[in-house]
């Protein structure tokens, strides 16, 4: 009887310590170029996917833009090329999804207030499961 008693509390331990403690989906480091009043900007940021499934990166928005894309920039013939992504992004499960200046990019367009250097850009990131990642990026110099 007294070494269940002894057992019960080392038990509750090791369940709390194996418990999930971050978000299974997160944006790191995201920031945006200063741009403005109805203007456009990009915004990169890492995406994280902590998740043992699949993420499927579908939509993306800000509160103060009238619109948000996936767009990626290519080199084609010495010139330099920006296209939509119209498919969703898939994220491996321990994966990440890297935007970065001269490849994937968030382009937010329509902006409703001017960003300077030090403002801060909510954007919105949402999966095909439902799940919506919020994210801010800060405006800082390219
Ligand atoms: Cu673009």
């Amino acid at each position: 009887m007294r070494s269940i008693l002894l057992w019960l509390p080392a038990v509750g331990l090791l369940a709390c310590s194996t418990q999930k403690t971050g978000p299974s989906l997160e944006g790191r480091d995201a920031w945006a170029r200063p741009a403005d009043s109805a203007g456009t900007t990009a915004v990169y940021l890492r995406i994280v996917n902590h998740d043992s499934t699949t993420a499927l990166l579908t939509s993306e928005s800000s509160s103060v833009a009238e619109s948000v894309s996936l767009h990626e920039t290519m080199a084609m013939s010495g010139m330099i090329h920006m296209m939509p992504l119209d498919s969703a992004q898939a994220i491996a499960p321990g994966d990440s999804l890297t935007l970065k200046q001269g490849a994937k990019h968030l382009m937010v367009s329509g902006l409703k207030r001017k960003l300077v250097i030090g403002d801060s850009l909510p954007v919105d990131l949402t999966f095909k499961d439902g799940r919506v990642v919020h994210v801010t990026a800060t405006v800082r110099a390219p």
